[in-house]
């Protein structure tokens, strides 16, 4: 049986989404962010070393780190669902949005979050990371031109990674000049298997940055 670690209000949401559109079973176990530092419980570091989520266990495997779950989830229990196979004509684009997401799109925003932390004083900051939040966003929303999901005209893992940034820049309301963003992540809160994930994880309330 698959064990989602699942932290509220955080990434973990997007591995119960994938689930529910796998149609792979699971079961949760619920960790808290202290309300005050909003850092995960420690109890999480006794399921991996980082203390991070989402983290799964599968039998005596486990796994973190998002992208890596959801490459893991797709290809061992998804029979290859969501997931373009090697010689598709997606695969590299699809393989592109899966890095970007952790790999580039969600840096500005943590430095965001790091820098309001400081208040007053990132004040000399403020505008480089708002200029690198909206030029990852830019180029987010003219990938769309073309095609309604980030790796082509369906669903992939792709926009199941990618969801979180939505989610992150509209909280706080960096959507607003990107209609193409904006409607996919519409589309993606109208899914029923992101509906069942939050009924099953919590609602996603997120820090805004
Ligand atoms: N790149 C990692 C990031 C993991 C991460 O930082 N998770 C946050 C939740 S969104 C967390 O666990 N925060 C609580 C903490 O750092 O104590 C991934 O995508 O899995």
């Amino acid at each position: 049986m698959i064990t989602v670690h699942h932290l509220n209000n955080s990434r973990s949401h997007r591995v119960l989404w994938l689930l529910e559109e796998l149609g792979v079973p699971y079961e949760i176990v619920h960790y808290k962010r202290d309300a005050t530092t909003r850092l995960a419980p420690p109890e999480l570091k006794k399921v991996h070393p980082l203390g991070k989520s989402p983290v799964i266990s599968d039998g005596d495997r486990v796994v973190a780190e998002s992208g890596a779950i959801i490459e893991y989830l797709t290809k061992v229990h998804g029979k290859g669902k969501l997931w373009p196979s090697n010689d598709a004509p997606n695969w590299a684009e699809h393989t592109h949005w899966m890095h970007f997401a952790e790999g580039s799109a969600m840096l500005p925003f943590l430095l965001g979050l790091y820098a309001g932390l400081l208040g007053e004083g990132a004040a000399p900051l403020r505008p480089r990371i708002e200029g690198e939040m909206a030029n990852h966003l830019a180029y987010m929303e003219g990938a769309l031109a073309t095609r309604d999901y980030f790796a082509g005209d369906s669903l992939t893992a792709a926009d199941i990674q990618m969801s979180f940034i939505l989610e992150v820049a509209d909280t706080s309301g960096r959507l607003a000049p990107y209609p193409r963003l904006q409607s996919l992540l519409a589309r993606i809160r109208a899914r029923p298997a992101y509906k069942r994930a939050l009924e099953k994880g919590g609602p996603l309330e997120l820090t805004r940055r």
